[in-house]
């Protein structure tokens, strides 16, 4: 984290950036918006209002689509390296406006500023590693052949690809989507989740002004339902990229299988998780609890990677517990503008519903642990206070709840191997923390686990682009891992070409 002047600073700096101001429509090259203005609310004070959006109409869509099929081949002639140094072109230009896009994030997300810096950083790294990933895997590769031939692998881009993105990364997931998809060769229509509509209109303003053309990457922000299914079912789209709910996964899926027209469509989705964190009796309980606090409720625990469940060793578990009970006392919730803060609001009313209804069944089966407190001037925002409760299983919990909320189960040393069968019969496999001094037992653990990232003896959560590749399996999504070496060519076609050399003019 930056220190607390540079912090002060950046808040300064967001405070001028124009807040209740900010207006997000449709950019459909050709059409001027026509729909209704929604005003957009700040989750930590829900009386603010902090800009208004326009929604996309079936017009708009059609006129997308129709100006994505056409401009398609023209980017795709581009050559890679151009559509790379428009990608980095961009990446310098959000580096210079951060303090802007950090109000965004904070006004419009509820992100607190430690996490506004690291979506706005996140965001310039997947445009920097996918460009750079376009040159690398766009020259044509030469293939050994027999004497009198040649052979050449190509890569292609697919046609026009709906990126659709979820509200908890609202900059950097967005971002990295569309980036990979137009580093690839493909015309992208880019739609927003339904509670970051002006970080999304402000995004694609930015790719256009690094140079992107507005045919090229279009924004088309609405309900999932109306203006996602229109696309998805578009015979005209050749891939989608999602990330979001695992149920919305399934429906993509099941619309692209349903289309009776068009290419046999790509889905690349990356979905929710039931993420664990296993602490053996090796482990060191004050490194346990810094990094379940960390994981858990960071981003007011709306991370697809969030460790939701600690299992900890019998015989250190009356420890960890009290030193997270502790540890919660001191979390500070408030105000996400305010350097102090921890912990800020969760996305909208419907979240914090979830989540009160979750607080309240847990209340009658499970054993509470603890609340942290919520800070002043919080009860006009939807805020969630961090709550950590005993489980006997975590087989209790039923679906993913996202936002602030950690379960604690206790294990004995004979069941490791069961448990690590417990989590894998979740279905969902996204991350897995271990904390152990035992190497035998991280292998084993390592071995068993069928999830993505795995994260041992330190903070789970995220992942560094192009270090770290990101994405689950099972539930958790179709892969390949964002910011990794294999995520590119998924958006790509590949061509081989064969060619006699003894011909006449071969
Ligand atoms: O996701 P949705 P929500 C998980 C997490 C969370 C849950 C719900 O478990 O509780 O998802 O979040 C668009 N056709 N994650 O409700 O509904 C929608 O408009 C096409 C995990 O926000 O799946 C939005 O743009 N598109 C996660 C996007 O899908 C449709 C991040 C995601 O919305 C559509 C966020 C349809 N029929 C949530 N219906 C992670 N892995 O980081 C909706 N959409």
């Amino acid at each position: 984290l930056a220190n607390d002047d540079a912090l002060r600073d950046l808040a300064a700096a967001m405070n001028s950036a124009g807040a209740g101001s900010w207006t997000a429509s449709p950019l459909v090259a050709g059409t001027q918006p026509a729909g209704e203005k929604i005003a957009v609310t700040n989750p930590a004070d829900r009386r603010e209002t902090v800009g208004h959006w326009q929604a996309s109409t079936s017009a708009d869509v059609e006129r997308a689509l129709a100006n994505a099929v056409a401009a398609q081949p023209g980017w795709d002639a581009t050559p890679a390296s151009s559509r790379a140094a428009l990608l980095e072109h961009a990446a310098d230009l959000l580096e210079a406006r951060m303090p802007a896009y950090m109000a965004m994030c904070t006004k419009e997300a509820g992100k607190t500023l430690a996490d506004g810096i690291a979506e706005v950083r996140e965001a310039v790294d997947f445009l920097r590693y996918y460009a750079l990933q376009a040159r690398e895997h766009f020259a044509p590769i030469a293939l050994p052949g027999p004497t009198g031939e040649s052979n050449q692998l190509q890569l292609a881009g697919r046609g026009v690809f709906a990126c659709i993105s979820p509200w908890n990364f609202p900059l950097a997931i967005f971002l990295g989507q569309i980036a990979a998809a137009l580093a690839a060769g493909n015309t992208v229509i880019a739609k927003p989740a339904e509670q970051t509509n002006l970080i999304g209109f402000a995004a694609v303003k930015l790719m256009h002004d690094a140079g992107i053309p507005q045919d090229v990457l279009q924004y088309l922000p609405g309900d999932g339902a109306t203006v996602g299914a229109a696309l998805t079912r578009d015979p005209r789209v050749a891939g989608v990229c999602f990330t979001g709910s695992t149920e919305t996964a399934r429906l993509i899926n099941r619309a692209l299988a349903s289309r009776e027209a068009g290419p046999i469509a790509t889905l690349i989705a990356e979905t929710g998780g039931q993420n664990a964190m296993i602490a053996d009796s090796s482990s060191l309980p004050e490194q346990v609890v810094k990094d379940a606090l960390g994981s858990a409720f960071t981003s007011a625990g709306q991370r697809c990677s969030a460790a939701r469940v600690l299992l900890v060793q019998d015989d250190i578990a009356d420890k960890v517990i009290g030193m997270l009970a502790g540890a919660m006392a001191e979390l500070k919730v408030g105000d996400p503008g305010l350097p102090s803060t921890d912990v800020g609001p969760v996305i909208d009313t419907e979240a914090k519903c979830v989540l009160d209804e979750h607080a309240a069944k847990m209340q009658g089966s499970a054993k509470f642990i603890a609340r942290a407190t919520l800070g002043e001037g919080t009860q006009h925002g939807t805020f969630f206070a961090p709550t950590a409760w005993e489980l006997k299983s975590i087989a209790e919990l039923d679906r993913e709840k996202f936002g602030p909320a950690l379960h604690v189960v206790r294990w004995k040393a004979d069941e490791l191997d069961a448990l690590i069968d417990t989590i894998n019969a979740t279905g969902y496999g996204l991350t897995l923390g271990i904390h152990s001094r035992i190497d035998a037992t991280i292998d084993r653990i390592v071995a068993r686990a069928k999830v993505g990232n795995i994260y041992v003896n330190r903070n789970q959560i995220g992942a560094v682009v192009g270090v770290q590749p990101f994405g689950g399996q099972g539930l958790s999504g179709t892969g390949p891992k964002a910011g990794g070496p294999h995520y590119l060519p998924r958006f790509a076609t590949e061509k081989t070409v064969t060619v006699n050399t003894t011909a006449a003019g071969g």
